[in-house]
């Protein structure tokens, strides 16, 4: 244990600070599923101030210098939501099987993380975060960044972190410790309660030493559990589809965490139950597989939102049931339509009132494969399928291929984001990674993007936080170098979070992030839009001279000389041939280069194809403008066709339809 050379080692308890405590203990972890093992924590992003240089920091340099077995590698970045960021699309590149800690100073370096700690539970992804804290003792109050609440004197930052943890903890006492430690693991590392995970270190109890019992730093080996489902509820499941007609699929993120795409392939051939996939869920059957529907709900597929609005039984896997995913509780219209939920939280198995299928995905997937031997749906309904997907898949031609009547009309040097999302999908390997959060690309990849591989297809839609792109590609190629990572970033987004370039040259990650210019919000403008908002307040322009208001001209702001002055090679395109140019450039660039930005220029009034779907956004009741009166007449007429879900699935056929209850 070359970490303890310069402690004194007492019988069966070795001498060391809380901090050193901490990292030692860390660097012990594994996580471990189906009989692979791996470390839990890939090592600890950071930003040292006066609250962790001297306790973490003191610790990681430590670790650093000993670079033995229990190595936990530190990497500095630039923005402590950023870091966070970078750990979740880490973690869940890795189905939620590693993660990386992080480490930030007392005050503002802590709660800069609020956000992202917001983000990983919310998308129910593991990551530690180690906020710094005020002195335990108090001498020396208030110091620097002490937030001395009147109220309540042992309040700080750090407690905004509570209703984002799923585990929160205050080390007081270096006593403490040990089991703060273990509970975090035990979270980190259950698929159900998963998300961010915080230990908050005041600054001296960082460097206090203590006499700690050698066991605490054994090797610890946390296996992610794949509970079974009871034989019951497959039994009661397959009851439910038996009686079926028009049965669905919805795929969450659950079906990759899970690694069930295999299971659900298997399940749907057998049976020919269409799928429809969420946001997280999206790629769980591979394009062009016939029971592949592509996205459902509000960004779906006119194929998957017909055959969801026709449904009998929906079977959710793994899915939350964000809004969304129902289009805010429209997408399922059918009379008396119920729902299985298979899902290893019971939290969302209940959702819809359906029938509970507690358990992993692949487990329950595999169960009910063998329970539903000799079922099948009809022809008719494989063949309305076949051709719902088929003019859906033309929809989505034309996007990525517009005609010269589209062409024609950008002015010069723009495409069209169709254009620029359909040459990244064709140009990259099957097994290269897009990934997008906020804006109006996510809806567009979740309709248009081809997904070829299981892990291929990131969008963080849980949280849909502007900035997670940049910081997250970083994750994710650390996570897996043999793949490119396609960060999709609008102008907007770039703006939030530009910052982790820098970490990306200082660690030679090779990050391809295309930049796409259309000078302000091209999704919010476009709701305001259909919202009667008239686009108020959603372009990045000058204010105008005579009108006082955001209609000048378009901002003189450059992005592209933005990346470069941080370090990336940056490459700037105007026209379809050099995009396509630029992209064969980026991938052809050494594995070890640092980020590339392709900055792209496109036209934010050419949109996607429409997913004939909803999604609740409330318009203003009263207003004395026309747009907005028509926008809320329409929303009252959206409003009536959405559900409730109440209705009890039983095995039974249903004695209540759900529009009477
Ligand atoms: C941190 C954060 N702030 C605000 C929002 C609300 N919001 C969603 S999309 C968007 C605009 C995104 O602009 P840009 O990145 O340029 O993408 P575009 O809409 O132009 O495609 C905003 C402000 C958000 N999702 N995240
Ligand atoms: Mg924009």
């Amino acid at each position: 244990m070359t970490s303890s050379t310069q402690q004194t080692v007492t019988g069966e308890t070795v001498r060391l600070t809380v901090a050193q405590a901490v990292v030692r203990f860390l660097a012990n972890q594994w996580s471990e599923r189906d009989g692979e093992r791996q470390k839990l924590f890939a090592g600890c992003f950071g930003i040292f101030g006066h609250g962790n240089v001297a306790g973490i920091g003191q610790a990681l340099l430590q670790n650093e210098l000993a670079d033995g077995e229990e190595h936990l590698p530190y990497v500095l970045a630039r923005n402590e939501q950023a870091m966070v960021h970078t750990s979740v699309a880490y973690a869940r590149q890795k189905d939620r099987l590693q993660t990386w800690a992080c480490t930030a100073s007392v005050g503002p370096g802590s709660t800069n993380m609020l956000t992202g700690a917001a983000l990983a539970t919310i998308n129910r992804i593991p990551v530690l975060l180690l906020p710094s804290g005020t002195f335990a003792t108090r001498v020396s109050s208030p110091v620097l960044q002490e937030l001395e609440a009147p109220y309540a004197a042992d309040v700080t930052v750090n407690d905004a972190f509570r209703p984002l943890s799923r585990f929160f903890d205050r080390v007081s006492r270096p006593e403490q410790l040990p089991s703060a430690l273990i509970s975090a693991m035990r979270v980190l590392t259950d698929p159900v309660e998963t998300g961010a995970v915080t230990i908050a270190l005041p600054q001296d109890v960082q460097a206090e030493a203590h006499d700690w019992p050698v066991e605490l730093f054994a090797p610890r080996t946390w296996r992610v559990a794949r509970p079974l489902p009871e034989v019951v509820d497959i039994a009661d499941a397959a009851a439910v589809i038996r009686s079926a007609r028009r049965p669905l699929v919805v795929a969450g993120g659950g079906v990759h965490y899970s690694g069930a795409e295999e299971a659900l392939r298997a399940l749907c051939e057998q049976t020919g139950i269409p799928v429809g996939e969420s946001q997280a869920g999206k790629g769980s059957l591979p394009h062009g597989h016939p029971q592949e529907m592509g996205a459902i709900g509000s960004t779906g597929t006119t194929a998957a939102n017909a055959l969801a609005a026709e449904a009998d039984v929906v079977i959710g896997v793994g899915t939350r049931w964000s809004d969304f995913t129902t289009a805010s509780r429209t997408a399922f219209q059918g009379n008396g339509v119920r729902f299985v939920n298979i899902n290893i939280a019971r939290f969302d198995a209940g959702k819809h009132s359906g029938l509970s299928v507690v358990s992993d995905a692949r487990e329950a997937l595999t169960a009910l494969a063998s329970a539903l031997e000799g079922y099948a749906v009809d022809d008719a309904y494989r063949s309305r399928q076949y051709s719902l997907w088929s003019e859906w898949d033309s929809a989505v031609e034309a996007a990525y291929h517009p005609a010269a009547e589209v062409t024609d009309r950008l002015a010069e040097g723009l495409l069209t984001q169709g254009q620029v999302l359909g040459a990244v999908n064709e140009l990259t390997d099957p097994r290269d990674v897009v990934l997008c959060a906020a804006g109006s690309m996510p809806g567009d990849l979740h309709k248009l993007w081809r997904v070829r591989d299981r892990k291929a297809y990131h969008v963080e839609y849980g949280y849909s936080c502007m900035g997670y792109e940049v910081p997250a590609s970083l994750g994710i190629r650390l996570a897996d170098e043999s793949r490119d990572v396609f960060a999709m970033v609008g102008d907007g987004g770039y703006l939030m979070m530009p910052t982790e370039l820098v970490t990306a040259v200082q660690e030679r990650i090779k990050v391809i992030v295309v930049l796409v210019q259309n000078h302000g919000f091209h999704s919010i403008g476009s709701l305001s839009e259909s919202l009667g908002s008239q686009r108020f307040g959603t372009s990045y322009r000058f204010r105008g001279e005579a009108s006082g208001r955001l209609d000048g001209d378009v901002l003189p702001v450059d992005l592209a000389a933005n990346a470069r002055s941080l370090g990336a090679h940056v490459i700037e395109v105007h026209s379809l041939g050099e995009l396509h140019q630029a992209i064969k450039k980026a991938k052809a660039a050494p594995a070890d280069g640092g980020p590339i930005v392709i900055h792209v220029e496109t036209d934010p009034l050419v949109h996607a194809p429409d997913s004939a779907s909803w999604w609740d956004v409330p318009v203003s009741a009263v207003s004395e403008l026309d747009s907005t009166q028509t926008a809320f007449g329409e929303y009252l007429d959206h409003k009536a066709t959405q559900r409730p879900f109440v209705t009890p699935t039983t095995p039974a056929a249903p004695t209540t339809s759900e529009s009477a209850s």
